[in-house]
């Protein structure tokens, strides 16, 4: 089983991530893991923190000459901002945030022992994880690449869904370097625009994300139980990224609103591919397991509530109302959520391989899974 944790707080020493369960054998080249903290801290929106750090990973074990020994991978990423015990209590609790309900459950009259493990810094620690899972996957010639369809009220023009890896890699050339990762210009400069009028009115905004995977093999997860349907634990896991308040599998909200006839993703064959679909509704799921298809996820993410326009709250201590006044927030991050997300869907997807293909080697695992591939090949 492949697990991990995390722990860290925002203004504390370092993050740290433990990666149990990786076979041995797997080449980790650190700078493979800085580039995915690098994308994470890139994107137009991003507030002063991000001027401040410069995110690199130090393996602390599990790698010997630049390969994993099958043991617990433990990832250290240094704050730079280390300032936890200098900084002054916080008693005024923000609309939308962990704080007071935090504050509350933790019986804590600083908020700050509560927001310090909330923030979104910890997501760092997730893209390290999920650069390793990408390391693994990419041995099986497995993919994924997120880009920004919405930021705001603009929308971008919708993608071709019918991806192949060769599609992953042109969109990946349109979005990669571009200052929202979104494959449409002109939408693009939109959101811009909106970026800069929301920051002059002390504000925040949120987005949607379309996150996609490809050259998955037919059958990860299962249908015969609840926990082991692959796109509910990808939800999941997509679901537990700060500030994510929805989910879309395939044309997601949109299957309510149409007719069976016109949603599901009719079955063709043809003696030198066997079995496709030329549409990708579904998402890349059917019962729970994985079809071939590529996958496509959408998340929703709310605008941050660390903003400087003052909403309504009130302050713990003395109870009296007040307006917030906040110095230091990014007005959107929804790019770098688009780089948590791919690590977290990178994240299950590698352990649905190694339930799949198990192995304590690298080469055992290659081995179960070509097996496997020879075995569909019956079909
Ligand atoms: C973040 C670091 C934080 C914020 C943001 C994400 O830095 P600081 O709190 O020192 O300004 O920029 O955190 C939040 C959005 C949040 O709600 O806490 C990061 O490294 O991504």
């Amino acid at each position: 089983m492949l697990r991990y944790l995390t722990a860290g707080e925002s203004h504390g020493k370092c993050l740290v991530a433990i990666l149990e369960g990786m076979p041995a054998g797997l080449p980790l080249d650190p700078e493979r893991i800085d580039r995915e903290l690098r994308r994470r801290q890139q994107g137009y929106g991003r507030g002063g923190r991000m001027l401040i750090e410069h995110d690199t990973v130090q393996i602390v074990s599990g790698v010997r000459r630049g390969r994993t020994m099958g043991s617990p991978i433990a990832l250290e990423i240094q704050n730079r901002d280390f300032s936890i015990d200098a900084l002054p209590a916080v008693t005024r609790p923000r609309p939308g945030h962990a704080d007071l309900t935090g504050a509350m459950k933790y019986d804590q009259d600083d908020v700050r022992t509560i927001l310090e493990r909330a923030s979104a810094r910890e997501t760092a620690a997730r893209v390290a994880v999920g650069a390793v899972a990408r390391l693994f996957l990419e041995q099986f010639g497995i993919d994924c690449l997120s880009h920004v369809i919405r930021l705001g009220g603009v929308e971008a023009a919708p993608p071709p869904h019918r991806l192949t890896g060769a599609g992953l890699d042109a969109l990946r050339k349109q979005v990669d370097g571009t200052p929202l990762r979104c494959a449409d210009p002109k939408a693009q400069k939109k959101m811009i625009a909106l970026i800069d009028a929301v920051k002059l009115a002390g504000d925040t905004v949120g987005g949607t994300i379309e996150v996609l995977a490809t050259g998955i093999p037919v059958g990860l997860g299962s249908h015969v139980h609840y926990d082991r349907k692959l796109d509910a634990r990808i939800a999941g896991a997509l679901m537990a990224i700060q500030a994510i308040k929805a989910v879309e599998l395939g044309d997601g909200v949109r299957v309510s609103h149409v007719r069976g006839s016109e949603l599901h993703d009719e079955i063709y064959y043809a003696k030198d591919k066997g079995f496709y679909r030329k549409t990708d509704r579904g998402g890349g799921f059917e019962g729970g397991m994985t079809t071939g298809a590529p996958l496509v996820f959408r998340i929703h993410m709310k605008p941050l509530s660390t903003l400087r326009r003052p909403l309504k709250s009130v302050d713990i201590k003395t109870k009296q109302s007040f307006v917030a006044t906040v110095e230091r927030s990014d007005v959107s991050a929804v790019p770098a959520a688009g780089v948590v997300a791919e690590a977290v869907v990178a994240f299950e997807l590698a352990g649905a391989m190694l339930e799949k293909f198990g192995g304590d080697s690298l080469g055992e695992v290659q081995r179960n899974w070509r097996g496997y591939l020879q075995q569909l090949r019956r079909f």
